[in-house]
């Protein structure tokens, strides 16, 4: 009867030892403890040869005994069936696992990364800033004074809570931080969303999204400009791109000029988007204004700069013919799968 107790309680700590494993260890078990010729039969088979006197609590710590094996088998069973156990062998790792649904990069996010690595080439890194502006660095910095005629220009988002905060209108205010806290060289470009109080139509849109540029050193001349704007929608849009600039006005910047390339969507012989002239504007340009240099501790005599600024959402049309902005922010996955692997 002792070596009994003694040898159930050895078969309790084994049991307690076990690290559950795949389903064949667990026949194993089943086999080894509640087979028809297992451990806990056996044990039972043993019943009579117990004195009478202790059958009772012999019989209570068997049944113990059994209800521990027994739960210890399902326990371990339903691990099983649940994929806890990674090593079971019911599970079969051969099979594909199942899909994950993957989107895709957004038009604009395409195009502002091509723009990045095409100024990227030319030395231009990027610059950021914040998308909740104050006052000067979106205005009175950028040589738009308060009562400035250009002021109207840009219908703003004012926060109400703070008068001298909105939403910037343009990421100059990023030159502006630019200029303000580093020396030449610079050569940034800022690529980011922008805020124009507008409403909303194929046309327009509350934010859009823009390409600033700006590269101040010694020297710095037109004749970079135009050459770096060139070698640009050469990049964007093939070698055989054609360019003309007009002159133009900009508070920030004099001289002024817009650029225009030779119509990618019709390709001259006249569409709504060029509106019949074999031309669309795709950029605004132009020397950096001296006093703005000058508004920055940047000495006007020693340098000079030009900046420039593009809508992306305008080099995304004439890449991929979108004609309705609205389509950029209505998340239409039948739309926005259109563009990965096209530029
Ligand atoms: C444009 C057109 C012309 C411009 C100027 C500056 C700077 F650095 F002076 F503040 N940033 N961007 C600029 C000049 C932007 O966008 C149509």
């Amino acid at each position: 009867m002792e070596q009994l107790l003694q040898q159930i309680e050895q078969y309790r700590q084994e049991i307690a030892a076990i690290v559950p494993d795949g389903a064949e260890a667990l026949e194993a078990y089943r086999i080894r403890f509640l087979g028809t010729k297992g451990i806990v039969k056996n044990l039972f088979t043993e019943m009579k040869n117990v004195p009478a006197d202790r059958k009772k609590e012999f019989g209570q710590v068997l049944n113990d005994f059994k209800l521990l094996a027994e739960s210890r088998y399902e326990g371990w069973k339903s691990q099983l069936t649940t994929g806890d156990a990674e090593t079971a062998s019911t599970i079969d790792l051969s099979l594909p696992g199942d899909p994950l649904p993957l989107g895709t990069h957004h038009p604009i996010t395409l195009v502002r990364d091509r723009i990045v690595h095409i100024f990227g080439r030319l030395g231009f890194s990027v610059a950021e800033g914040p998308e909740i502006e104050d006052d000067w660095h979106n205005f009175t910095a950028l040589n738009l004074p308060e009562n400035h005629p250009a002021r109207d220009m840009q219908d703003t988002f004012y926060i109400h809570q703070h008068p001298d905060w909105l939403l910037r209108t343009h990421t100059s205010s990023v030159q502006a931080r630019v200029m303000e806290s580093q020396r030449p060289p610079i050569r940034i470009i800022c690529p980011g969303r922008v805020y124009r109080n507008e409403t909303i139509s194929a046309r327009a849109h509350c934010f859009f999204h823009q390409t600033e540029g700006l590269y101040i050193d010694e020297n710095v001349s037109f004749a970079d400009l135009k050459q770096t704007l060139y070698f640009f929608v050469q990049e964007m849009f093939g070698k055989d791109v054609k360019v003309r600039f007009r002159p133009s006005y900009f508070p920030f910047t004099e001289p002024s000029a817009e650029m225009d390339i030779n119509c990618r969507i019709c390709g001259g012989s006249g569409c709504s988007v060029c509106k019949h002239t074999g031309w669309v504007e795709i950029l605004g340009s132009g020397m950096v204004h001296p006093k703005m240099l000058d508004n920055f501790g940047i000495d006007s005599n020693k340098y000079t700069g030009f900046a420039f600024g593009m809508g992306i959402e305008r080099i995304c049309q004439l890449k991929y013919r979108i004609n309705d902005l609205r389509l950029y922010s209505q998340n239409d996955v039948r739309f926005l799968r259109q563009f990965t692997g096209a530029v």
